[in-house]
């Protein structure tokens, strides 16, 4: 089984001889951890001079400075919902990620605090993305509004928003498409749903909009990050495949880059299996404590 990077990173550091081979290795580490150029060099500074003052240092010791170097660089962010308005969840990423699934997982999150849900079925890109959502739907019991393959997504959050407003539901939660036939394309389609939702939704509505990121794409996360910034901006992320082997060290840099806090994670593939993001938690895995 491939080791995880806080596994490899408590390895790494059973006999430290501080040379210029170890430091450059531990730089490289750092970077395969999707911790990034800027980050890997910051630590390694860190490492450094705390090797310097104390002589030797301890693995443990080494593996709580770094997590004291990544604590500023992250935070989490409640996804609360206000009470007696509208909260709109607009839930993006680019296709596989699970942004579907954690639409159902959170679903059932809220309903399980008693909240009424609606989902909206605003990825209608691919056929099977409606078919998907309408059976989690289902499974879920929550009510859903859809259109046919093709319609305009943002008619089809609209229809959801009236739908949710006249039945006085807490919160809607609208799924999009990740991938359409070029990416202008998709940018566009997404600014459209924006424009839409911040001019139907009722006063006092809250309208939040999520970005998922999948654990095992590393790097690329980053950059997905840019792109839907970019396009409407990002209020929190959500860290999607939490249970493979990767760690999600991407959000170090997204953290530091864009300055967007982590809501939830997801850590299976049924309902149940999604946790408010916990940064200690999160920071110990990442850095091997425990
Ligand atoms: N192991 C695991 N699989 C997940 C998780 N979230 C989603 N998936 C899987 O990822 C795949 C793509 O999910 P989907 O929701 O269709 O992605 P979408 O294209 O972004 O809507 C599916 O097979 C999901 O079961 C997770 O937290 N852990
Ligand atoms: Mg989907």
């Amino acid at each position: 089984m491939k080791k995880t990077f806080g596994a490899k990173l408590k390895a790494f550091f059973k006999i430290p001889t501080f040379n210029e081979q170890f430091f450059e290795e531990f730089e490289d580490m750092l970077i395969e951890g999707d911790l990034g150029a800027r980050t890997a060099m910051e630590i390694s500074d860190a490492v450094r001079e705390r090797a310097k003052e104390e002589k030797k240092s301890s693995a443990v010791e080494i593996q709580n400075l770094v997590k004291e170097v990544l604590r500023g660089k992250i935070e989490a962010y409640e996804p609360t919902l206000i009470e007696g308005e509208t909260n709109l969840f607009l839930i993006l990423g680019v296709n596989g990620v699970g942004k579907t699934t954690t639409i159902a997982k959170m679903a059932t999150y809220y309903q399980n605090m008693g909240k009424s849900v609606l989902l909206s079925a605003s990825d209608t890109f691919r056929a099977a993305a409606i078919d998907q959502l309408d059976l989690h739907a289902q499974r879920t019991g929550t009510r859903i509004v859809k259109q046919g393959h093709g319609a305009d997504p943002g008619a089809v959050i609209f229809d959801a928003i009236q739908s949710g407003v006249a039945r006085k539901d807490d919160l809607i939660l609208a799924d999009t498409a990740g991938r359409m036939h070029t990416k202008d394309n998709l940018l566009r389609e997404l600014q459209k749903i924006d424009k839409v939702i911040t001019s139907r939704l009722p006063k006092g509505g809250n309208y939040k909009r999520f970005l998922v990121i999948d654990a095992t794409t590393g790097q690329n996360g980053v950059s997905q990050t840019e792109l839907f910034n970019q396009a409407i901006g990002i209020d929190a992320i959500i860290l999607t495949k939490y249970d493979s082997q990767a760690k999600g060290g991407s959000l170090i840099q997204i953290g530091e880059r864009f300055s967007i806090p982590i809501a939830l994670v997801g850590t299976g593939e049924k309902y149940g299996d999604l946790e408010l993001f916990d940064k200690e938690k999160f920071l110990n895995t990442l850095v091997g404590i425990e």
